[in-house]
């Protein structure tokens, strides 16, 4: 998968390299490429934002910089699914199997987060995780001019997300999060697949406390069922846990 990020704060993403995806780009499952706005910028100050028309507080990010930003990043995309004249000769399109190199890409996605977005969810992260290219545009202010989004549907699809309902300062930390969350789902960038279905969210329940050695901790003991072997035992435990806990937290994951 190709991750781009469109940002007045590149360094923010540095963290990525040290993370848990941090194998995965080694190991060439994931390639995130993150991108300075001012660098699409022509003026001495590197603008990126002016005053809202209309009136009103804070400042808008302005169109021109996040247009030539997508250019560049979606005619890149263009690129890679152009006829190559070599792909005849070497017969690229036919190779089957681990090697096959991938020479072309589906169609873009490109999520701006906004306060104003579809809430994000592991569904979503689950049906992001199988994209081949995301591209994340971070605002700052009070959000970027409305022409970027309509532009940016006439080139890609585009979605605006929420990580909830509360409002961030702007849209890196949402873009960590979803970055996170869809990354651990693309198969390679954790080890164990199986611990990836049994956990929280992905049956719609919240998961079961969960616990290890010593068995007695400052007068604190682990539930006996899970030290007995019996496994029927313990899965039943486990969902009932799951159940009661849903039920007293988060009420609104249950069915009617
Ligand atoms: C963002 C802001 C006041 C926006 C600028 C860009 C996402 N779930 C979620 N919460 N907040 C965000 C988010 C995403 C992108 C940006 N801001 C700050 C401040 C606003 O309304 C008046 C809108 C916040």
């Amino acid at each position: 998968m190709r991750i781009d990020i469109v940002t007045i704060f590149p360094e923010y993403f540095g963290v990525l390299d040290v993370s848990l995806l941090g194998r995965a780009r080694e190991d060439g499952i994931l390639d995130v490429q993150v991108h300075d706005l001012r660098a699409f910028t022509h003026d001495r100050h590197r603008t990126v934002d002016d005053k809202p028309y209309g009136g009103g507080a804070g400042m808008v990010m302005k169109p021109e910089p996040w247009g030539e930003a997508l250019d560049a990043i979606l005619d890149l995309d263009g690129a890679a699914n152009a006829s190559n004249p070599l792909d005849a000769i070497l017969d690229l399109d036919s190779t089957v199997g681990p090697d096959a190199q991938q020479l072309t890409r589906d169609a873009p996605l490109v999520i701006f987060p906004s306060p104003a977005g579809e809430v994000f969810t592991q569904a979503m992260a689950r049906e992001l995780s199988t994209a081949d290219h995301l591209v994340f545009g971070c605002g700052r202010y009070e959000g970027i001019d409305q022409r970027v989004f309509e532009y940016a549907e006439s080139r890609a699809s585009v979605r605006l997300v929420s990580l909830g309902d509360y409002v961030l300062n702007g849209g890196e930390v949402a873009v960590m999060a979803m970055i996170e969350a869809i990354g651990r789902l693309i198969p390679g960038v954790i080890g164990n697949p199986e611990s990836l279905v049994e956990e929280s969210h992905e049956d719609g329940l919240l998961e079961y406390p969960s616990y290890t050695k010593p068995a007695e901790w400052r007068g604190y003991e682990v539930p006996p069922v899970l030290m007995g072997g019996n496994h029927g035992a313990i899965a039943t435990w486990r969902r009932d846990a799951q159940l009661e806990r849903t039920r007293r937290v988060r009420p609104d994951l249950l069915p009617e």
